[in-house]
């Protein structure tokens, strides 16, 4: 980490605002004031501040995507710096705030840099402008800390007369959401420019589609252990949603709310913009190109040729990205989707309402309709999935590899082996040092979030290699819950939609032994390591900036190299469960890595975002082995049938308790 440029990121994203006179050494001069000048591109600045800034809304991301290509093409650090700047002072504050962070996720600097917590940066899309208020309240009376009144208006969204409440704490998980964004700021649909063209990057299509059903899947599990049916698909567009939300959330002036979407809505078309209506009937035109497509396994191109259709140009096509095969035959389905959601209320804008969550990558996921809209989307990726044959014994075996146990335990804890136990908490989080606030380094904002955690635990595994060589293997380890709505054993072709990813690790197994391994949950590849808030990366500065030459060139073993602000939060790799207990099945796979044809970099976070600036690190299906349906021939109705019938996989029933008591973290 270079000190310096660190701290200039920093105030790129709002901290120091020329305020702070003992940093004012590190600050070039270029930050006050920055002319425009003929090489930033035209065009930005259309869309005004203190507005929504909508990923969903072609017009919005097309003026993002010139700013931010723009920004990953400055080679030099400091020309970045300037023109980020420039554009700091003329752009929206989202537009801004989502151009920077993917520029920074793309630029090609010698070493990537820490961003702080986006709910540090832009706590509006996270926490109430009332609760945001009464922390600064607190604040003016010299009481930084969280009065208890706070903890309990952590509520706000909600009442237990409606259903969908049962699950709100799961979809406003503050982690979640940062997950959600970060991952569509890492994979941005309007495409990076490479060599003059807008590309998007290696299986992006297939990662939207499996990342999205991974959440799907998540949050299926809490559904059914709080006794609500799975998700329903939104895909009767003419009757009302039952499900309505209120996020209570606004605007960062907190004068503009983000609109409240009652039950009862019927989805209009669009006229807000008559110059580019998106219309209720056009998505269905597109809806049945897209099936069309996938039951014909072939694409029609703007040439009229044909292209065949695999799970990552459908995903393109649905998004849609610029990859998509040909945009104006299929449309934006997933995209414009967003978009109707999120103007439900005021469809031409009549009544100058803001738009809804469902607009925004950052405060999507709160709202119950997001999951009927990607469970919808699911299915036209699933439609194609089924059309695939289904995986051979030579795709599931591997030869002279035999798993032997596997069993799950919390760390220091005398709970019984295959018993996982989670609690909700209540954790403090710094909002203090946001993009627009004034700040004091010393002072603190405190918020209270309530959130779902668990007590860390360890596979254990027993694996033979009977090969008298070395080998090197993937371990694949899924849960799904055992029993559906009506306490019925899930049948596998079912079940198979609900497995969850915990981790994915490579090994190198010697031959003719058997292996013990021991794998801590902390190490996950669907989670991301805890993050930095703006605090824990001045102290770095500072740390670096005291160290000699030597040493900080020795230290400079970089955290982000990958995207590794990407992926879930550790609190939540775990489903919640029930208080008496949840039944799940753990599985486990072991496959040849060698043929899998990766490299080794399975490191947090890599599931869902990749490798930065490599190829994705996995060769297989992602969901493999349950993207596709089980050969009946595999299995005899259920999962245990099926594992038999493989030496290399293993599946143990486990429990998954919550516990009720709640605590307090700092
Ligand atoms: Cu992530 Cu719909 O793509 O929100």
């Amino acid at each position: 980490m270079d000190p310096k440029k660190q701290l200039e990121v920093l105030m790129l994203f709002g901290y120091g605002q020329e305020k702070d006179a003992s940093l004012a050494y590190h600050f070039p001069a270029y930050f006050v004031t920055v002319p425009a000048t003929t090489i930033y591109p035209a065009n930005t600045g259309i869309l005004k501040k203190g507005e929504f800034f909508s990923n969903f809304k072609k017009k919005h991301t097309d003026e993002a995507a010139r700013v931010y290509n723009y920004l990953i093409s400055c080679d030099k650090f400091e020309d970045f710096v300037k023109a980020a700047s420039y554009f700091k002072g003329i752009l929206n504050e989202g537009l801004y705030l989502y151009a920077l962070s993917v520029a920074l996720a793309h630029r090609k600097d010698e070493h990537s840099f820490d961003i702080p917590f986006l709910w540090q940066l832009h706590p509006h899309a996270y926490f109430s402008n009332s609760r945001i208020k009464a922390a600064l309240a607190r604040l003016q009376l010299d009481k930084p800390t969280v009065a208890e009144s706070d903890i309990v208006s952590t509520f706000v969204t909600g009442t237990h007369r409606d259903p969908e409440f049962k699950v709100s704490w799961w979809r406003e998980d503050i982690g979640l959401n940062w997950h959600h964004a970060h991952w569509h700021q890492v994979y941005p649909w309007a495409g990076i420019e490479i060599n003059g063209k807008l590309t998007t990057k290696d299986r992006e299509g297939e990662l939207f589609y499996y990342m999205h059903h991974q959440m799907l899947a998540r949050y299926d599990a809490e559904r059914l252990a709080v006794g609500l049916l799975r998700v329903i698909p939104f895909d009767n567009w003419n009757i009302p949603i039952q499900e309505g939300y209120d996020s209570h959330l606004t605007n960062e002036y907190g004068t503009l709310q983000y609109a409240p979407r009652p039950s009862g809505m019927v989805l209009s078309d669009n006229y807000t913009d008559p110059t580019s209506p998106v219309t209720v009937h056009q998505q269905s035109y597109n809806w049945n190109r897209l099936l069309n497509a996938i039951n014909t396994g072939k694409f029609q191109k703007k040439d009229n040729s044909y292209e065949d259709v695999n799970i990552d140009n459908l995903g393109a096509a649905i998004e849609s990205s610029v990859s998509s095969p040909n945009p104006d035959l299929y449309g934006s389905l997933h995209n414009h989707g967003h978009d109707l959601l999120s103007i439900i209320t005021d469809p031409d804008g009549r009544y100058k309402q803001a738009m809804g969550v469902m607009g925004s990558v950052e405060t999507a996921v709160r709202d119950p309709v997001f999951f009927r809209w990607h469970k919808y989307i699911d299915n036209l990726f699933i439609m194609h999935k089924n059309m695939l044959d289904p995986y051979s014994a030579d795709d599931l075996g591997f030869k002279n590899i035999t798993l032997e146990e596997i069993s799950v335990k919390v760390n220091d804890c005398d709970q019984k082996e295959n018993v996982l136990t989670t609690r909700m908490e209540y954790l403090n989080v710094d909002i203090y040092q946001s993009m627009f606030q004034q700040e004091n380094p010393q002072q603190s904002l405190q918020v209270s979030v309530y959130r779902v955690n668990h007590d860390e635990f360890e596979y254990n595994m027993k694996v033979n290699n009977a090969n008298s060589n070395n080998v090197k293997a993937a371990f694949r380890v899924f849960m799904a819950p055992s029993f559906d709505e009506h306490s019925d054993r899930f049948g596998l072709n079912e079940q198979r939609r609900l497995f969850i990813e915990m981790d994915k690790f490579v090994e190198e197994l010697p031959g003719n032994t058997t292996h013990e391994i021991k794998r801590s949950s902390k190490l996950s590849s669907v989670v991301k390591p805890p993050g930095l808030s703006i605090k824990d990366i001045l102290k770095e500065v500072e740390t670096k900036r005291k160290s000699t030459k030597k040493n900080a060139e020795s230290e400079c073993v970089c955290r982000r190299e990958r995207y590794c602000e990407c992926g879930l939060p550790q609190n939540i790799l775990l489903p919640r469960g029930t208080e008496s207990g949840m039944m799940f099945d753990l599985f486990v796979m072991v496959t040849d890595w060698g043929s899998d044809n990766c490299t080794d970099n399975l490191d947090q976070g890599t599931s869902y975002c990749g490798v930065k600036n490599q190829k994705y690190p996995d060769g297989r299906a992602m969901g493999f082995p349950f993207d596709r349906k089980i050969d009946v021939k595999f299995f005899n109705k259920f999962l245990d049938t099926f594992v038999d019938k493989f030496d290399n996989m293993l599946s143990v029933p486990i429990t998954i308790k919550t516990m009720p008591t709640t605590k307090q973290t700092a």
